[in-house]
């Protein structure tokens, strides 16, 4: 197996040209993402050995996806083309400066997918399993697929990280502070970002929102803490300030390239607050060009950058 393994739906992608709304919009350009594929794409730029599964349709857009995935060099053997359901797709705008999603995903081939498609051995011989919020959002048979997932790592002694990736189009806040929380108790790292910890614990009190996180066994990786990334390992605090972006384009992808930057360091065998900036430069990068993955950078970017910023923690 693949050294991280990780699953779950990806979809085409289909955005106007900037300025443009899909209303006045003659042609959109395509792509495509998904949290988990973005965070692949992430790790294999840099190095990292990273296998992806889910289910597609067996139409241009899923063998599409495959294949790009694959050219990415990321191992797909355990990704499925379905002839039953086709594959999600989500539409993107900004509207009065605001960014507008438009999904098309109910009953695609991935929101079907069930626990007894997974392979065990596969996930067994992982070192770590990534999984986010957004599976667990899409059908209670998605839901337990992730569980079991987690379950079959934990008993392996595989590693479990988890983004929540909370996104209110898909399920109410109560429905998803219910199983997010769930599932951030099982994980050995939590990355959710600030604004999401005010939602599922329902305050904006720090305090409170500390002592919840003390309380789960993982280490938390709280995103956008200000202009830092606060590391909660035993009880202990490290904030980590961001790396500067040049530019930003497009911060959707933000938070997947900051994972996938997390967990190549921790697969290099840094500490978390070290594997904190690699994510913060790839963080950084992503945001600098259209689309969730398109500039997420190789592996001699991000090294010639962690050894010229010198950086400072408070
Ligand atoms: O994190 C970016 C993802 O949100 C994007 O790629 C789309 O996976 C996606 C989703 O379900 O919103």
């Amino acid at each position: 197996s693949p050294q991280i393994v990780t699953f779950g739906e990806s979809m085409a992608l289909f955005m106007p040209q900037e300025h443009k709304t899909i209303e006045r919009a003659a042609q959109l350009d395509q792509s495509f993402g998904g949290a988990e594929s973005n965070v692949a794409i992430g790790l294999a730029r840099l190095g990292a050995s990273v296998g992806w599964f889910g289910a597609l349709g067996n139409d241009p857009f899923g063998r599409l996806i495959l294949k790009a995935l694959r050219g990415e060099g990321i191992d797909v053997s355990r990704a499925r083309l379905s002839d039953e359901a086709p594959t999600g797709m989500m539409f993107r705008e900004h509207v009065a400066g605001r960014l507008a999603v438009h999904y098309y995903r109910k009953h695609s081939a991935a929101s079907r997918m069930q626990p007894e498609d997974l392979d065990e051995d596969y996930i067994r011989g992982a070192k770590l399993l990534h999984v986010t919020g957004i599976t667990t959002a899409l059908s209670d048979n998605c839901r337990n697929t992730v569980r079991r997932a987690i379950a079959i790592a934990k008993e392996a002694g595989v590693k479990v990280s988890f983004d929540p990736n909370l996104r209110l189009k898909l399920w109410s806040i109560e429905e998803a502070r219910e199983t997010l929380l769930e599932l951030a108790a099982d994980a050995d790292y939590f990355l959710p970002g600030w604004d999401e910890l005010k939602l599922l614990y329902d305050t904006d009190d720090f305090d409170v929102i500390r002592d919840n996180l003390n309380r789960l066994k993982a280490v938390s990786v709280v995103k956008g803490m200000g202009d830092a990334t606060l590391v909660i390992e035993n009880g202990q605090e490290t904030s980590v300030p961001f790396y500067p972006a040049e530019s930003v384009v497009d911060t959707v992808g933000a938070g997947d390239g900051f994972c996938a930057g997390f967990l190549a360091g921790l697969m290099k065998g840094m500490t978390a607050v070290e594997a904190v900036r690699l994510g913060s430069i790839n963080g950084s990068l992503v945001v600098q060009m259209r689309g969730d993955w398109e500039a997420l950078p190789d592996w001699d970017v991000v090294e010639q950058r962690l050894s010229a910023k010198a950086w400072v923690e408070r």
